[in-house]
């Protein structure tokens, strides 16, 4: 499994760096292992059993790292929330995941704090400050691993909440099992190798920046470094100097280098590998890439459910505008959504996603559980796409309303939700608009109580301090009525037609 390979790595080659953050110092694979190891023993001496959830909102460290590794470790499962998250939903994804323990950063304790009577199964919060050492913290723990690493593979690793298009955010829960199985295919796929040097810009509260990025170069016993935010400059500086083997991001990140770029050539060929995801690759980026930086990024297709499903080659043909071919041990099909039956190549259905890498379901929730599968276990992936007769899979749009914002999904009924809240708003209705920075933008249409004043950038704001910042409304537009059909349902697509302008 995923954490033996790391261990082997810790043993065999315990000097290598493992991790360096652009801010920190470099911490070795033995060095890894043995803050990991007492950090599991620290979260054991605070009563985590296997199985309790353990929520962590840090910025991106060291100790999210340690903390992450630690209780998957010994058997917990780890929460990773984002730090951007406001107190309403921090509240409900505490409640939701009925965690036992939370660690946050210091400047949020009286938020929440003032949460905590709310909350029944959280234990006294632990509040860090990422730049105090965390060695020091753990330093009276046995750096000896207590137990065996978890060797069910239907053991609950991580719990990654997604929203759906209906409900609030459901709880995924990826097993050891499945990080394995996703893991071991992308470094097949991807040719990882021990040498590589990942150039990490990514967020880690993500399968992207945790599974793909992090896991991906500890699995393979190289190096990771790291940037704790992205910064297009610093990027493109690193890249250029030679150090990196490999790079991945979403589309928003390739959009700025790419435009920081400015159209000077900057060879980036040394490279053996730069990946882009999370998002669709606009066309004019890919072919941007190859003309600026002599780079031919590889797309490919996941989700937080499933981790990787498809992929470009990393040799052959890396097709424009296809997220490639099912990895190695990933089942994918097209069906008619109706009736989830098959459809020839060349037609347009829902992508469906089988393989040891899908996620065994949602945090109690059983009916929509069984609601995201056909009856015969295929995941639905909400992806509209068709499958070209050579096996390359090209993504046609959406089933859902979903929004992807730089790389990050906004579900419209969340804002919906919170804009209902708002006491001049009768009626909204929330729609991605395109956008060449973010890929889209998230846009709400709203219908104004009688006589209620509404203003563009006081609906935004308050929608701003009950949404992740991403989620807010950049865009409002007041409508007398909603174009809707005979059913009287909001018909999103014309509105989209209308206002995205
Ligand atoms: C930041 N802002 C955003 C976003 N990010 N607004 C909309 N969408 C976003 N994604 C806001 C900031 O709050 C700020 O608002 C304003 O935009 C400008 O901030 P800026 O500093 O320019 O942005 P940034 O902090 O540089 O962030 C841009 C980013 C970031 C680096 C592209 O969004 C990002 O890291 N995206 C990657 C997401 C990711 O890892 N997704 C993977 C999940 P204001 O100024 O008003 O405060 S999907 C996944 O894991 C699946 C499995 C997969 O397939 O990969």
């Amino acid at each position: 499994m995923f954490l033996d390979t790391l261990a082997r790595h810790c043993h065999n080659q315990p000097d290598k760096v493992a991790i360096e953050f652009s801010d920190g110092i470099p911490v070795t694979y033995s060095q890894l292992a043995d803050t990991v190891n007492r950090t599991g023993n620290y979260l054991i001496s605070l009563g985590v059993e296997p199985g309790d959830r353990v929520a962590v909102q840090l910025p991106k460290c060291m100790p999210f790292i340690y903390l992450h590794l630690a209780a998957t470790q010994i058997g917990a499962i780890f929460l990773p929330l984002n730090p951007a998250y406001p107190m309403a939903e921090l509240r409900y994804f505490l409640a939701d995941s009925g965690a036992r323990l939370l660690f946050a950063e210091r400047l949020k304790r009286s938020v929440i704090e003032s949460i905590l009577p709310e909350l029944s199964t959280l234990e006294t919060p632990v509040f860090i400050d990422p730049a105090d050492s965390w060695e020091s913290r753990v330093a009276a723990y046995s750096p000896k691993r207590s137990a065996p690493l978890p060797a069910d593979p239907d053991q609950t690793a991580m719990m990654l909440y997604t929203s759906g298009t209906t409900s609030r955010p459901k709880g995924a829960q990826i097993t050891h099992g499945n990080l394995t199985a996703n893991i071991k295919a992308l470094h097949e796929a991807w040719g990882w190798r021990e040498d590589d040097v990942l150039l990490h810009v990514l967020p880690i509260f993500h399968v992207h920046g945790l599974v793909v990025a992090l896991h991906g170069a500890l699995h393979a016993g190289a190096t990771a470094y790291v940037l704790p935010t992205f910064d297009a400059a610093a990027a493109l500086e690193l890249l250029c100097s030679r150090r990196f083997s490999v790079f991945m991001g979403v589309p928003t990140m390739h959009r700025r280098l790419y435009q920081l770029a400015n159209g000077r050539r900057v060879d980036l060929s040394h490279l053996r590998l730069m990946t882009s995801g999370s998002d669709r690759l606009p066309n004019d980026l890919f072919f941007g890439y190859q003309e600026t930086f002599n780079v031919t990024l590889l797309e490919r297709y996941g989700m937080t459910e499933t981790g990787m499903n498809l992929s470009n080659p990393l040799h052959g043909e890396r097709r424009v505008g296809s997220v490639g071919l099912p990895l190695p041990g990933v089942s994918a099909r097209i069906v008619d959504p109706a009736t989830d039956s098959p459809l020839p190549d060349g037609e347009v259905g829902e992508l469906q996603i089988k393989g040891a890498h899908v996620c065994k379901g949602y945090w109690q929730q059983p009916e929509k559980t069984a609601a995201a599968f056909s009856a015969d276990g295929w995941l639905r992936t909400g992806d509209m796409g068709a499958r070209a007769p050579d096996g390359y899979y090209t993504l046609k749009g959406r089933a859902k309303d979903l929004i992807i914002s730089g790389g990050l999904n906004v579900y419209p009924p969340e804002v919906e939700l919170a804009l209902m809240e708002h006491p001049a708003v009768a009626a909204c209705a929330v729609i991605g608009c395109p956008d060449e920075e973010w890929g889209e933008q998230v846009v709400a249409a709203i219908i104004p109580r009688d006589g209620a004043a509404a203003d563009e950038a006081e609906i935004c704001a308050f929608c701003r301090e009950r949404l992740a910042h991403y989620k807010a409304p950049r865009r409002v537009v007041f409508l007398y009525e909603f174009p809707a059909n005979a059913l009287g349902k909001i018909q999103k697509a014309k509105l989209r037609e209308e206002y995205c302008g």
